[in-house]
């Protein structure tokens, strides 16, 4: 047998969490302020974060994903991303629509249950969060589809999970990206378990970037704990995608430091040593180190920040919990022009029960 075609899988990483810089650095990180940039906004992605978990613990969110860990992914495809672009989003990288102008209390409201905070005002086309695995896919080739076929020069950015890389969405989002060469960039977001299934028991597969090759498209791998190495390699994917030499996967490698959701305990199936020696390679805590080695932060710009981002989670937090809610009766409200018999009757039971009805 002779070989016919042979494939492999690149790995980036700029910066080692031991502070070595492992390859020469792309152009935009020999600038401190787009360093900073990007530091800044993982640490507010991370405030936010920590003041949804606190809401949720005294009863005042519903259940909350936390990107605890994922943060240099999730910042650097929002800041990647032209505002003319269209993010696909799953339900964890709250960083990526904050540094696309989303708002924090849209979140809040979206966690909080109400549809109304994924109604963007910012991002008006970015679709809203998929919460069943991988749906988003297919949705992320149509949104790239309508973007070839009118000559937009934009892209689609689709983020999934590993586990939803198992999804047969996923596959078939992939053929079909790979078939009609669509403007789009698939990121996988490798934390390492899904739920409580870890990745070794997930797929066979060496890398799940190489999922890319069957399909004729671009994979990769990317150290997702390197802020620099993610925006880096998302500046080329989105770069590739809007010439129209087609899609990419991006894999980033990086670690759900927190429980699955605030419903979760991991502790009941993920050994602690695991975690421990993943929050070593903290991504928030590399760039600082690395921001104070070069001379481009301080311990008092880190105690501004922390003041800073504090102010407005809290006042987020403050415009999310005044928000009047919704009637209840609005949940029938937005699914059908015209709403089917069966649920007027409901419609019609829950208003009678509202004025005080039957009892
Ligand atoms: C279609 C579907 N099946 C099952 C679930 C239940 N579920 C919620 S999160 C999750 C795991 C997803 O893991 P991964 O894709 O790795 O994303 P992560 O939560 O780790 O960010 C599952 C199975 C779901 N939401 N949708
Ligand atoms: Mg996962």
């Amino acid at each position: 047998m002779r070989t016919i075609a042979q494939f492999e899988i690149g790995y980036t990483g700029y910066l080692s969490h031991e502070l070595e810089v492992t390859e020469p650095l792309p152009d935009f990180a020999r600038d401190p302020q787009q360093l900073l940039r990007g530091y800044r906004a993982m640490v507010a992605a991370r405030a936010f974060d920590r003041k949804a978990v606190s809401l949720q613990r005294t009863g005042r969110l519903g259940t909350f994903a936390s990107c605890l860990g994922e943060e240099a992914v999730a910042v650097a495809v929002g800041l990647a991303m032209h505002s003319e672009d269209v993010l696909v989003p799953m339900y964890r990288h709250h960083g990526a629509h904050l540094n696309r102008g989303g708002r924090m209390e849209e979140l809040f409201l979206y966690w909080g249950g109400d549809e109304r905070g994924m109604d963007f005002e910012g991002p008006r086309e970015d679709l809203p969060i998929a919460v069943p695995i991988a749906s988003q896919a297919p949705h992320a080739v149509g949104v790239a589809y309508k973007f070839k076929y009118r000559h937009e020069p934009r892209v689609a950015v689709c983020v999934i999970g590993d586990g939803g890389t198992s999804k047969g969405d996923f596959y078939e989002a992939l053929n079909a990206a790979g078939t009609w060469q669509l403007p789009l960039v698939f990121v996988i977001c490798n934390n390492q378990w899904a739920i409580s299934v870890p990745r070794s028991r997930q797929s066979h597969a060496e890398t799940l970037a190489q999922k890319a090759v069957a399909a004729g498209i671009h994979g990769e791998q990317v150290d997702g704990n390197d802020y620099i190495a993610v925006r880096d390699r998302m500046n080329t994917a989105l770069e590739r995608a809007r010439q129209g030499n087609g899609p990419s996967v991006i894999e980033a490698l990086t670690y759900r430091m927190s429980d699955h959701t605030t419903a979760d305990d991991a502790r009941r199936y993920r050994p602690e040593e695991e975690r421990t020696a993943w929050e070593a390679r903290d991504p928030i805590e590399r760039m600082r180190r690395y921001l104070h080695e070069i001379g481009a932060w301080s311990d008092d710009d880190e105690q501004g920040l922390d003041a800073e981002c504090r102010e407005s989670v809290d006042a987020a937090a403050e415009r999310y919990l005044a928000t009047e809610a919704q009637p209840a009766e609005a949940m029938f409200d937005y699914l059908y022009a015209e709403l089917p018999r069966a649920l007027t009757a409901q419609r019609n039971a829950l208003m009678d029960e509202e004025d005080g009805g039957d009892d």
